[in-house]
């Protein structure tokens, strides 16, 4: 491996099966299958591009010290951790849950609240709880877990826990409701500064080549089918939120832009 190789930091799990279309389209298929092997650094199908596999949470810990040049990681992990010489010029949209507080289905969180209670909150993401219930000025003691968040209400170790949710269906197992929405999170490309500085001829292009691709996947969620997006015209469509007017505006060689009469 050359000094300009790039190392790409991932996640084992939704992080890494998402990443990979995103991957492809950017010309780089990983070629090995980590659940198949035990293996922690993959090969792509780039000669200078290489995956690591890392915890979750210590993707932006390898991104920021130079381990990886470049890293997916949850914006829920990203805030947790600090931002401190990470880089981050794009919104995956991967991953996608929300951040949120949740109670047993007995307990009246509204009642607690207004009479201004002090609630025991139990969380992995005691960063984002904290600021969140300051900023609502609500006294919190915050009791700081690893996993299994749900368990702490119906043990009676916290009033409420702030965790992640996206179906609701562990909430709604363990008998918990979801009382505040605190924020959407989704999947961050996160960069090390030095190697944004170091290494700009070969980043630059990968994060273009990932922002195209976003864009192609918006213009196929949009439209059913995917714009062509080397087309100028194509761009103006996407970039102002796909209306008709300014299509019409723009100068086109071709007829149809995809079913889209110009
Ligand atoms: O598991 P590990 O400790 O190694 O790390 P991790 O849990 O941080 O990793 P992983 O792969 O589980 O999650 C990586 C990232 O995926 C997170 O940082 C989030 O940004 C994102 N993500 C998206 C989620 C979820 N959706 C999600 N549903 N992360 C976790 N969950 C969990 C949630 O904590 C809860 O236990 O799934 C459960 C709720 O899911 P529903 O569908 O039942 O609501
Ligand atoms: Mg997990």
């Amino acid at each position: 491996m050359s000094d300009a190789a790039l190392t790409l930091a991932l996640s084992k799990g939704r992080i890494f099966d998402e990443t990979l279309p995103l991957l492809r389209a950017a010309g780089m298929e990983i070629t090995e299958d980590p659940d198949k092997s035990r293996k922690l650094i993959l090969n792509t199908s780039r000669d200078d591009v290489r995956v690591v596999l890392v915890r979750a949470s210590d993707v932006p810990t390898y991104v920021q010290y130079g381990g990886a040049d470049l890293g997916v990681t949850g914006l829920d992990t990203l805030i947790e951790h600090g931002s401190q010489g990470l880089y981050q010029p794009l919104d995956l949209k991967i991953a996608r849950c929300r951040m949120s507080v949740a109670v047993r289905s007995d307990f009246d969180y509204a009642a607690m609240v207004k009479q201004g209670a002090r609630l025991k909150v139990a969380t992995k993401y005691t960063t984002i709880a904290r600021d969140f219930f300051a900023s609502k000025g609500v006294h919190v003691d915050m009791v700081k877990l690893y996993g299994s968040m749900e368990l702490a209400p119906l043990t009676g170790l916290a009033d409420a826990i702030v965790d992640l949710v996206s179906t609701g269906n562990t909430l709604k197992a363990n008998h918990l409701v979801e009382v505040e929405r605190i924020m959407d999170i989704s999947s961050r490309l996160v960069v090390n500064q030095a190697s944004l500085k170091m290494k700009q001829a070969q980043i630059r292009p990968i994060i273009d080549a990932f922002a195209k691709a976003l864009a192609d996947k918006r213009g196929m969620e949009r439209y059913g089918f995917a714009l062509p997006m080397d087309e100028a015209a194509a761009k103006v469509l996407i970039d102002f939120g796909g209306r008709q007017w300014l299509v019409w505006n723009a100068h086109f060689k071709r007829e149809r832009i995809g079913d889209v009469p110009t």
